[in-house]
């Protein structure tokens, strides 16, 4: 013990490395914004001076954003080679050379990617799962599926929910945002009446409609058996996100474009939502989820992930105000040992850091640059 406690404190990062990947899914994700037939993800490890080596990966979007954030990425581990491993004062250094830039976007991706990966390495020098370090305790986590379910038919929409319903999932997520308020009907009634009644349903809008459009179609959609309405409109329209969560019952879901934890504030005090769901990326890597779990928690506003799962689940476990796990299978394809969801839940195991291992073949079969 005495010795861990030695090798965090003496921790220093000596380089970083990244390979961006592009990975395929089993199932297409047709969003009302785009269509995401494979997933781009950027694999992140940092290497320390004293040989322990911690992993991240974001998930990037679009080709052009994995190439982006890794090039950010680069020029920030330059400015912080030789530091002691400590994720708060690194991101306080880079949060300042980055200034005149802007910490956002694909700068705010790239800082989140080695802050998690600076956790990680901090993590396995004590020899602990990560959440053990943030105070969580490993433990069963209640996951949704988010794989397809994207646009299509009725009926390809049902089949698809009841084969999502592998594992004992407890709930799935549905992306609606057709032409007509008629075709969600269609599509929300088709999913929800082949779901068994214990399963959640929940919607996701990627911010397609107008306030008018978002209220007509948040008020037909009260009675169909929903159980959270996603970014109905734009993510930063916070006064028309509070009139929306004002006027309905259903329960507003924001969160996966809350551009670090001050983002998140803003929305809660402007009443902007009932629940949240950080993206990691996004909200500034485990250190930013961190600060945002505790807005959360003065809010009492359960709070949810955004995809990246492995990393999501290390922080739910130590999220006070802990609710779904956005479950996607996307790393299985590379994974050394891809996780099943067991009765509905991700099960966390005891394995030290977040536990993220890549096969090099795999990863040298989805390289992309
Ligand atoms: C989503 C957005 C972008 C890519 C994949 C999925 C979606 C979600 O909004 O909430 O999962
Ligand atoms: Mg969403």
């Amino acid at each position: 013990m005495a010795e861990s406690a030695s090798i965090m404190a003496d921790l220093r990062l000596r380089s970083v490395s990244c390979i961006p990947v592009e990975v395929p899914l089993r199932y297409v994700l047709g969003t009302s914004a785009a269509t995401v037939r494979a997933a781009p993800l950027l694999l992140v490890e940092v290497m320390t001076e004293q040989g322990i080596v911690g992993r991240s990966y974001v998930f990037c979007y679009r080709r052009s954003g994995a190439r982006s954030i890794a090039i950010v990425l680069d020029e920030a581990a330059a400015l912080v080679c030789g530091d002691r491993v400590a994720p708060l004062a690194i991101a306080a250094k880079l949060q300042r050379r980055f200034a005149l830039l802007g910490v956002t976007g694909v700068v705010r991706m790239a800082l989140a990617a080695l802050d998690m990966a600076l956790w990680d390495a901090l993590a396995i020098a004590a020899a602990t799962p990560l959440t053990c370090l943030l105070g969580g305790t490993p433990r069963p986590l209640l996951a949704y599926n988010s794989c397809g379910l994207g646009l299509m038919s009725p009926q390809a929409a049902a089949d698809e929910a009841e084969a999502l319903l592998d594992g004992g999932m407890k709930a799935v997520k549905l992306r609606l945002g057709y032409a007509t308020l008629a075709e969600d009907l269609a599509v929300t009634r088709a999913v929800r009446s082949r779901l068994p009644d214990a399963v959640e349903l929940l919607v996701d809008y990627n911010q397609a409609l107008s306030r008018v459009d978002a209220l007509a179609r948040g008020r037909a959609l009260q009675s169909e058996g929903v159980a959270w309405l996603e970014e109905p409109i734009r993510h930063d329209d916070l006064p028309g996100n509070a009139e929306i969560a004002r006027s309905l019952d259903l329960p507003l879901q924001l969160g996966e474009n809350f551009d670090g934890p001050k983002a998140m504030l803003q929305a809660l005090q402007a009443g902007a939502c009932d629940l949240v769901m950080p993206d990691v990326a996004r909200i500034g890597g485990v250190s930013g989820w961190m600060q945002a779990a505790g807005v959360a928690e003065a809010h009492g506003i359960p709070m949810s992930s955004h995809l990246m799962p492995e990393i999501s689940a290390q922080l739910l476990a130590a999220t006070p105000t802990c609710h779904w796990l956005e479950y996607v299978d996307w790393t299985d394809a590379i994974a050394t040992q891809p996780v099943k969801i067991e009765h509905g839940c991700w099960p966390m195991n005891n394995r030290p850091g977040t536990g993220l291992d890549w096969d090099p073949d795999a990863v040298a079969r989805y390289r992309i640059a």
